[in-house]
């Protein structure tokens, strides 16, 4: 198949919010820089559901989402030396090019080499997608197209990890599990101590709990509308949980009073705006420090009195839970095989590519955190 096109089965979103459909894709051969990978298992994110709903100032239509999965390279461009045929990866969407300003800082892990192209669909080198449907140009998503069984991403987007790794599990380290725990260890720091409070009890702000039980939180405070949740965060480290719909009083002002002051350290896990100024103001005047992980849809604008700020309070976000991608997923995906970071408790549920639609419905119960799709 190398040098050839090929033509697969791919979820292709036509429309906001309209049923994907599985379709015959061509993907065209990886150019210049590019790699092919076969898809072999890929989860659903939130951000998927996201973008399709239409809310995300970047999602183009029709394209191919998916952004959580791992695979096999298929064959590479001119030029790729990291990966060969045969090697197995994780596709990332925030690249890692180790030349470009951003990669360069040490302030970031955000990559700037490929991101003008990733946010539009297509490749960077001659600015066209590699998918068609005949003839008719298919945008990518994120840099990375998932719900495919074959697609074509950068190479600073691919991530080379351990063949003993299992891909049905692996998979879920290309986004949620790492953007939770990263976003504790590298974003805030957290030290041992200190009291933490996660706003969504999802794949992510189970990691974060995760990572913070690891950090030597003494408190994890869970918050979710959904007071089913609490029950699994328990075993993610989550010690407390307060639901907001029980309370009179703003929820931030419960956590206050709970803590003496307020929280060392929070995480907004949702995407909602409101909740974000509650995550800010339930921080520890002086130095409480808020992490926004969640995506707002467009046009939604975060606020609070500045004073929240003047008196010491921090607000920070994270992407990719701050790692650096090509680097960090090999060492995630060692730290899982060696029991030291959980991957398989996320997963509650498995179904085929074909199946994608239900897996989106799933989303939507309570009892799902990860999908993994057998592509
Ligand atoms: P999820 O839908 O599985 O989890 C969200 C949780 O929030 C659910 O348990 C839900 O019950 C709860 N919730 C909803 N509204 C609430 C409210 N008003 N108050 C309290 N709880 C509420 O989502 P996920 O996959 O865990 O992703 C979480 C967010 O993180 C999404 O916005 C996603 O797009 C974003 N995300 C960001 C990054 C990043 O790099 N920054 C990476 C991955 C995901
Ligand atoms: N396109 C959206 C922004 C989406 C967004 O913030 N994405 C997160 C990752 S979510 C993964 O599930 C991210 O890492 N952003 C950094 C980047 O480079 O995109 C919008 O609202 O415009
Ligand atoms: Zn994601």
């Amino acid at each position: 198949t190398q040098g050839q096109v090929i033509t697969c089965k791919a979820a292709v979103a036509w429309e906001p919010n309209k049923p994907l459909v599985i379709e015959d894709v061509q993907v065209a051969p990886p150019q210049a820089g590019e790699v092919r990978i076969k898809i072999l298992f890929t989860a659903l994110c939130h951000t998927d559901a996201y973008t399709w709903s239409g809310k995300d100032p970047e999602g183009l239509f029709p394209c191919i989402l998916g952004h959580e999965a791992a695979g096999i390279v298929e064959s590479v461009g001119e030029g790729v030396t990291e990966v060969h045929t045969g090697d197995h990866v994780i596709p990332c969407y925030q690249a890692e090019c180790r030349e470009c300003k951003f990669c360069k800082s040490g302030k970031t892990n955000l990559c700037g080499k490929v991101r003008a192209a990733t946010g539009v669909g297509v490749m960077m080198s001659d600015r066209k997608s590699r998918f068609s449907i005949n003839g008719k140009p298919i945008y990518h998503f994120m840099g990375t197209s998932t719900f495919s069984q074959y697609t074509v991403v950068h190479d600073v987007s691919v991530a080379k990890i351990d063949p003993k790794a299992p891909l049905e599990k692996v998979c879920l380290l290309g986004c949620g599990v790492p953007t939770g725990l990263g976003a504790v260890w590298n974003t805030a720091k957290v030290e041992s101590g200190s009291i933490v409070a996660v706003f969504g009890l999802g794949t992510v702000g189970l990691a974060v709990a995760e990572g913070a039980k690891a950090a030597g939180a003494s408190r994890i405070i869970g918050i979710d509308i959904d007071s089913k949740k609490f029950e699994r965060a328990k075993n993610f480290g989550v010690t407390e949980f307060l639901n907001p719909k029980d309370h009179e009083k703003p929820i931030q002002q419960v956590i206050v009073d709970l803590t003496d002051g307020g929280v060392d350290y929070s995480f907004e896990c949702i995407g909602n705006v409101s909740v974000m100024r509650s995550a800010l103001e339930c921080c520890h005047k002086g130095w409480g420090t808020s992490v926004i992980v969640g995506v707002a849809a467009s046009g939604q604008e975060i606020c609070t009195r500045p004073f929240q700020l003047v008196t010491g309070r921090v607000w920070k976000g994270t992407a990719f839970g701050g790692f650096k991608s090509r680097s960090q997923v090999p060492w995630l995906v060692e730290k899982y095989l060696k029991k030291e970071i959980k991957v398989d408790e996320y997963i509650t549920h498995n179904l085929t590519l074909g199946e994608i639609n239900e897996a989106f419905d799933l989303m939507h119960e309570g009892g799902c955190l990860r999908c993994v799709l057998a592509v």
